[in-house]
């Protein structure tokens, strides 16, 4: 093997063929495999969305440019609401929501969200939203979040939503970024247990994004928040319309915009994501159905990330409803009250469709199976992973504990910019293996290539896509040059995703993580995922991350930072004992010098190791930017217990 490429370390060989039962209920069969990609798309893009005109050119990709469904006309809120309505389906559930508080609830029926969309999108007319306004959205996982997405769709209004977590600095420089016209938040949110300040934030963020002009506020605790007379307006004291002939959807060209996402890039200004409506609107409502097997009229869907995330806009809203599906929605954290939370809500609701990510399941795995245990989970038939590789412990885990068994995983690889998944496996079709996302879905060109730039048949390198996709990003808003630098420059004509995978014999690929977190030591290119995955293997192990630090002789040297479950305590057995555990199952070269025992590990705000701190921490540096941090303490926490830790080659 070329000392280019990523080197393989793991030998995963457990194998879950669906069962007969499952696949012959599926949505889907292996021949969709056959379809030619544009007979694919074309197809879905009639059957799946209703159009205002249908469209006449499938695509046109002009490098790295792609445009889909040329000259439809479509609407994306009356995809996702009314023509259920009109339909017929209006009694059917769109959201059972959960609040955090003990015993609040409430159930939308889809007659219901479009009753509530429609006033929200009169009330946002009122303060002069119309076709093309930028409008921002600060607010927690309450209904009206969802409710303001649509609204601004009904209108054709491109939003930004920006998660309620983040600081007054992020929301003015998405604001400003952007050139929002209209801020949508609440007075505040309930976070395990305590108030979150949404309103006061925004205010302080208003005063660094002068362009905000008016602010609807939604009330969600009901206690005082300051208002600005003039610019801040109580979204219930607006006497408007709910009717929907008050407001008709406006008709959009498919490439119009729909949204930014904005992610923290690692340095520099955020990026503006941007996706226009019909090819993305397409490329969640297809994926939806297929790789979670979605049967609207029976299902209880439940995607347990935060609308703030890609993973919410796809998967929350604009996927599920689109396909009319029954969803759960969540207010709060996992461990709120207690550890049952997650599990007393699969059972209240009869969940059958389960889509977390391994932070989520390892933070269970670490509080015990007995919480789960404790509740009926017999109505889930299907569970889904995204956001990180999943660490075949892991996987094992959820399939045990949380599926019984008898559910099949998807572990679905994609990314903001890819807007919709890309590589996952197909319910009732594809053999799954804990840990590989295994194949790219119907109508997508993936390709591993190596250093040159040729493609890698079996083994290591770096992900690309081939081909456009309809729900791929239509570039960073506002900046060409840092589109095509970051995405097409690498290898020319190819998206590039940054990062690495490995492709097996069968042709299933295996996500590495980013390829800036790749540790070279004497040569040898280490994905820091197969490391961690064997220390989270080890009993004792609750969660682990990896990095290399500069080393005099081996160029780098690999450093573990690892939590150990509830009531294990560190010590020098017990680094001994897993870094000869990593040296048995993988071999010497992947032996950590150090090992760094931490109650918490960096990580943004949507669950991601932030292995690029750990580097800072493990090679003594000042740590750079630290404000995509979901806790900022646990750094400088970890800083002061790397420089105890014994350091031993
Ligand atoms: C959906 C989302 C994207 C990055 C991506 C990967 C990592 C996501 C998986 C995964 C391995 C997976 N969007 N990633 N899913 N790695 N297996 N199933 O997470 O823009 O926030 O992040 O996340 O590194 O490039 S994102």
């Amino acid at each position: 093997m070329s000392d280019h490429t990523i080197e393989t370390l793991s030998g995963e060989d457990r194998r879950f063929p669906p069962s007969a039962a499952f696949a012959a209920q599926a949505n889907v069969h292996a021949d969709v495999y056959d379809e030619p990609f544009e007979a694919f798309w074309e197809r879905n893009g009639r059957e799946r969305v209703t159009w205002f005109e249908p469209f006449t050119e499938l695509y046109r990709w002009e490098l790295p440019y792609a445009q889909w469904y040329l000259g439809g006309k479509l609407n994306v809120a009356y995809n996702c609401v009314d023509r259920h309505v009109e339909a017929g389906r209006g009694d059917r559930v769109a959201y059972h929501w959960e609040g955090e508080p003990a015993g609040e609830a409430r159930t939308i029926t889809y007659a219901e969200l479009q009753r509530n969309v429609v006033r929200m999108a009169n009330a946002l007319k009122e303060i002069g939203v119309g076709k093309g306004t930028a409008v921002a959205i600060y607010m927690g996982m309450v209904p009206e979040l969802a409710v303001a997405m649509l609204a601004c769709t009904r209108l054709g209004a491109p939003h930004t939503v920006v998660f309620g977590g983040f600081s007054a600095d992020s929301l003015s420089d998405r604001m400003n970024n952007m050139g929002c016209e209209v801020l949508v938040t609440q007075d505040e949110a309930w976070r395990r247990g305590k108030p979150v300040p949404l309103k006061t934030v925004a205010d302080e963020a208003m005063g660094a994004a002068p362009g905000v002009r008016a602010t609807l506020v939604v009330r969600r605790t009901g206690n005082p928040v300051p208002m600005t007379e003039g610019r801040d307006r109580w979204y219930h004291e607006l006497e408007v319309s709910d009717d929907p002939a008050s407001c008709p959807c406006e008709p959009m060209d498919s490439e119009e915009l729909l949204f930014l996402m904005y992610t923290s890039g690692t340095t520099a200004s955020p990026k503006g994501i941007a996706h226009t409506t019909a090819g993305y609107l397409v490329g969640v409502a297809t994926t939806h159905s297929l790789i979670f097997d979605l049967k609207p009229e029976t299902d209880v869907y439940w995607c347990a990330a935060d609308i703030g995330w890609i993973t919410g806009h796809s998967y929350i809203v604009y996927g599920p409803l689109c396909n009319g599906a029954t969803s759960v929605m969540y207010e709060g954290t996992p461990d709120y009250p207690n550890h049952e939370r997650w599990w007393e809500i699969i059972e209240r609701y009869g969940v059958t469709i389960l889509y977390t990510a391994p932070t989520a399941i390892r933070a269970h795995m670490k509080w015990g199976h007995e919480h789960a245990e404790a509740h009926d989970l017999s109505s889930l038939r299907l569970l889904g992973s995204v956001g990180e590789p999943i660490n075949p412990e892991a996987w094992m885990w959820y399939h045990r504990h949380i599926g019984g068994e008898r559910c099949p995983i998807v572990d679905t690889w994609w990314q903001t910019e890819t807007g919709m998944v890309l590589i996952t496996p197909l319910p009732g079709v594809t053999t799954t293996k804990p840990g590989s996302a295994t194949r790219p879905f119907p109508g997508i060109e993936a390709a591993i290539l190596n250093e040159e730039g040729e493609r890698v048949e079996q083994g290591g390198g770096y992900l690309v896509l081939e081909k456009p996709w309809p729900a791929m990003t239509r570039g960073i808003y506002g900046d060409d040059a840092r589109f095509r630098e970051t995405y097409w420059s690498r290898f020319p004509g190819h998206y590039f995703a940054g990062d690495g995978a490995r492709i097996d014999a069968d042709g299933d690929f295996w996500l590495l993580g980013r390829v800036d977190d790749v540790m070279n030591v004497s040569g040898h290119r280490l994905s820091t995922i197969e490391v961690e995955s064997v220390l989270v293997d080890h009993p004792k192990v609750a969660e682990a991350a990896v990095c290399g630090r500069a080393d005099a002789t081996t160029g780098q040297a690999i450093v573990a930072y690892v939590t150990l479950k509830g009531n294990e305590g560190p010590s020098v057995e017990m680094l001994e004992e897993l870094r000869n555990h990593v040296a048995q199952k993988i071999g010497a070269i992947a032996k950590p010098a150090n090992i760094v025992f931490t109650p918490e590990l960096p990580k943004t705000r949507s669950g991601k190791i932030m292995r690029r701190l750990l580097r800072d921490v493990a090679e003594n540096r000042s740590l750079g930017d630290t404000t995509a941090l979901a806790d900022p303490s646990v750094v400088s926490e970890l800083a002061s217990r790397a420089a105890e830790a014994p350091t031993d080659d």
